[in-house]
């Protein structure tokens, strides 16, 4: 029993030491379950139409539904008949700055004839890079000290990126992008679909399929001082969506619920109240066993001083580099010095357990 008090002991002790960080205010909503983004393979990459059979190839354990939601206003229960079921699933390609939706609801009343805010909504809150931070000029401790318009005009854009998606829009645009900069909806950092058979009034299931690009910052001065956010394998990135329910064209602004992911009804404006979301690799049936890849860097012009690095996918046993100039090496990541300018023909042979294989790059190494 000695062993285990101890272990209790140092548990303890380890919560004590933790418990102030747990309770901070970047503390992120959820942190005991990391929701999944699911890496499309480049070939399989979704087309923007509102069709759903690109998204066949997600497992259903990506999918957050109705149940993962909560009720943050206290209006409904979640499993309330007359609530939209929803079905989310989101992805990314590596190589791509862009967060891919698909987001399927059935209501019993679509609300959509208003030319306003006045609409079935889906609204998604992204932060990139995790730097939290309030994300609406209403939490900025600046509003206090140059006013609420110029806060707006300065803060939006520099945490995270708030859009309220229209399900559907109809004689608007597909989304209001919270803050000045407006261009972060349009192509080529935003794209949209939707599909649906029903009337303003009536029932039915609807399709909306979409992507966005993350922003580490999207000034409201537009895209030439954007940052991207980098979107690599296993990246967390901080999100959240809320479904905002209206079923009564004239009941005003009110709406009848609102289903969250965070439970935090403000994460739409401060993106330390985010889930996490992790960016996956790509599931094993999309992996080849064995591929060859690399890149190089060009570390020193004047000395033709090249670095070479191994990116080859699968257990790798042996390595073979030809770097064109008569000279090879069997290092995974070589520094190679060219004796003459010019443009090579660089390959690399991988082999190992699953096989061999090659890459090529034909004139990509130069020097001068
Ligand atoms: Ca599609
Ligand atoms: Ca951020
Ligand atoms: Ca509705």
């Amino acid at each position: 029993m000695k062993p285990f008090s101890h272990r209790v002991l140092l548990l303890l002790s380890l919560a004590v030491l933790l418990g102030p960080f747990a309770g901070s205010a970047h503390a992120f909503d959820r942190t005991n379950e990391i929701f999944r983004v699911f890496q499309f393979p480049a070939d399989k990459i979704p087309t923007i139409d509102g069709q759903t059979n690109d998204w066949q190839l997600v497992p259903e354990s990506y999918v957050i539904g109705s149940d993962q939601l909560v009720d943050d206003n206290g209006k409904h229960r979640v499993s309330d008949a007359s609530s939209p079921r929803i079905r989310v699933k989101v992805g990314w390609v590596k190589g791509l700055n862009r967060l891919y939706f698909l987001y399927e609801a059935d209501d019993d009343y679509w609300d959509f004839a208003d030319p306003g805010l006045h609409n079935d909504t889906f609204e998604v809150v992204v932060d990139g890079d995790l730097s939290g931070g309030p994300l609406i000029e209403k939490f900025a401790p600046a509003k206090a000290l140059i006013g609420q318009w110029e806060t707006y005009f300065t803060l939006h854009g520099t945490h995270a990126q708030n859009y309220h998606i229209f399900t559907p829009a109809e004689g608007k645009d597909w989304c209001m992008a919270w803050g000045p900069a407006q261009w972060i909806k349009e192509l080529p950092y935003a794209n949209s679909a939707c599909a649906y058979p029903f009337r303003p009034g009536e029932s039915g299931h609807l399709v909306l399929e979409f992507w966005i690009t993350p922003f580490d910052y999207a000034g409201a001065e537009g895209p030439a001082r954007a940052v991207e956010s980098k979107l690599l394998e296993n990246k967390l990135i901080g999100l959240s969506f809320a479904v905002i329910d209206y079923d009564d064209v004239h009941s005003g602004d009110t709406n009848n619920g609102f289903w969250n992911l965070s439970r935090h009804h403000t994460m739409y404006g401060q993106a330390d109240q985010l889930c996490l979301f992790r960016l996956m690799p790509l599931e094993p049936k999309f992996i080849k066993p064995i591929e060859a890849q690399w890149s190089f860097q060009v570390v020193d012009m004047e000395r033709r001083l090249v670095a070479f690095k191994d990116l080859s996918v699968g257990e790798i046993k042996s390595w073979h580099w030809d770097f064109g100039d008569g000279e090879t090496s069997s290092e995974p990541n070589p520094l190679h010095t060219y004796q003459q300018a010019g443009h090579y023909v660089v390959v690399l042979n991988v082999a190992g357990p699953a096989g061999q294989s090659r890459r090529s790059k034909v004139w990509d190494v130069a020097v001068k």
